[in-house]
């Protein structure tokens, strides 16, 4: 008999090792991954993509957690070891970067499935029960907790999460899978040009998420059958999957918001998505709380003093409102609406800045305007810059413009040196 799920979660998700894939490059946000891996890019104000699948960790119980690294490393490197070195084996936590070191052969990590595939040995060593293979590209709140449990129920070998997505947006975008009306998997495919939709409703799929868990001897028993096939390219959604479908049981677990109001899920893969997500932030009732003391989101963060806004006799206002203001920032008779400031972002006399999201150590000059902007990590904004407000001035002057009209600028647009 299967016991009630809240008196054994705590042991499945004990007895699980999670593994982060966080070596993807993150092609479609341009210059913003030029110089770091996706997971390292910033978002909500102090936070960076990477915290979020990790703090799930924590906070559904799975301390063993393994970051595999790639791309454009450094600087997710360095965030990890500032902000996630402090747990201790002795407690049964860890949290290891594990690069790709070509310990197995000459190659980098392949794809999803290699990267894992060539830190087998590793994952062997803490002999857990389940691997949970999570994607670090996303910024989500997910009880790991319920996932575990749903595979552990059903006798699945391998569990999908996943979620409606409307077929437009999952076009070429997401693998799709199709189920029976237990959840097990009947088809699966890899970012198809054409979703199959789901039978209930036409103008949507079932999506994957890119999370999965597996039974930890069946999936390395099917990484070695996948190593030795030729032709594969290692990837867990155009290998593995599509292939054991087939033979095994494979579930899929519908992440929905029904058993917890705060569930949330956003992919940040393009310019505008990012901005979007942020956006969300500054709105009265966020969908994400990022302030809920029962789920936080840890980061590595320097000392900073707080906020200041400063109003000059003169009448010069400093004031943001609507927004979201991180430690270090001076806003000085400025007028910040509907924004995120990262740390240290200071904002001068006349200057508006509005809808838009400034990195950290951003500097805005004085009587700027920027509207509906990403403005990088380290940019001085130059006096009398306006951004957001006309399409060809902004690409006259070097700066990337999405269809939507957000703005990207980063140091090396404004002629700064890059690799701040
Ligand atoms: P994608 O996210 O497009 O699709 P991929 O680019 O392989 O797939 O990235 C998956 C994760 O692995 C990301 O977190 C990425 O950073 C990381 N990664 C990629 N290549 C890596 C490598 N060589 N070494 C280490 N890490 C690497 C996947 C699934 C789809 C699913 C979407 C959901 O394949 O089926 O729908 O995620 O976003
Ligand atoms: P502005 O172009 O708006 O005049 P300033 O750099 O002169 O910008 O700063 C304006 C105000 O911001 C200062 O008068 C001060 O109140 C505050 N300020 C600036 N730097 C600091 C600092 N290091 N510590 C505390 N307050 C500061």
């Amino acid at each position: 008999m299967v016991e009630k799920p809240s008196r054994y979660i705590s042991n499945l998700t004990r007895d699980t090792y999670a593994l982060i894939l966080a070596g993807g490059r993150g092609s479609r946000l341009y210059e913003l991954t030029n110089w770091r891996a996706k997971p390292a890019l910033y978002f909500g104000g102090k936070f960076r993509i990477i915290d979020f699948p990790l703090s799930n960790c924590v906070n559904s119980g799975i301390r063993r957690i393994g970051v595999v690294t790639q791309y454009k490393s450094h600087s997710l490197i360095r965030h990890l070891v500032r902000g996630w070195g402090h747990f201790k084996k002795e407690l049964g936590e860890s949290v290891e970067i594990l690069p790709a070191s070509q310990r197995f052969s000459d190659n980098w990590y392949e794809g999803t499935a290699d990267a894992v595939f060539q830190n087998i040995d590793i994952i062997r060593d803490e002999v857990p029960k389940y691997v949970m293979v999570l994607s670090g590209d996303h910024i989500y709140r997910m009880d790991y907790g319920s996932l575990i449990a749903k595979h552990a129920e059903s006798g699945a070998k391998m569990t999908v999460s996943c979620m409606p997505v409307p077929i437009e947006e999952a076009a070429g975008q997401f693998g799709v899978m199709s189920v029976d009306e237990n959840y097990k998997i009947i088809g699966f495919e890899e970012k198809p040009a054409h979703p199959t939709p789901l039978p209930n409703d036409p103008t949507k799929c079932l999506a994957s998420m890119g999370n999965y868990v597996f039974d930890t001897d069946f999936l390395f028993e099917q990484l070695k059958k996948d190593a030795e096939k030729s032709g594969s390219e290692r990837d867990f959604g155009k290998d593995i999957i599509p292939s054991i479908i087939k033979d095994h049981p494979v579930y899929a677990f519908p992440f929905t918001n029904d058993g917890d109001s705060q569930a949330y899920w956003r992919d940040v893969g393009t310019l505008d998505s990012f901005w979007q997500a942020n956006m969300e932030l500054v709105a009265p009732v966020p969908a994400l709380n990022l302030y809920d003391k029962k789920w936080p989101i840890w980061t590595y963060q320097e000392q900073l003093p707080p906020a200041k806004f400063v109003w000059e006799e003169d009448n010069r206002r400093g004031t943001a409102i609507n927004s979201v203001v991180s430690g270090g920032c001076i806003i000085s008779g400025a007028t910040v609406r509907r924004s995120i400031c990262f740390s240290n972002v200071r904002v001068h006399s006349y200057s508006e800045v509005e809808d838009s999201v400034l990195l950290p150590d951003v500097e805005v000059m004085r009587n700027c305007r920027i509207r509906k902007a990403i403005v990088d990590r380290g940019c001085v904004v130059p006096e009398g810059t306006v951004i957001g407000h006309s399409k060809a001035d902004d690409v006259a002057r070097g700066f990337r413009v999405t269809d939507k009209g957000v703005v990207l600028v980063t140091r090396e647009m404004l002629g700064l040196p890059v690799g701040y």
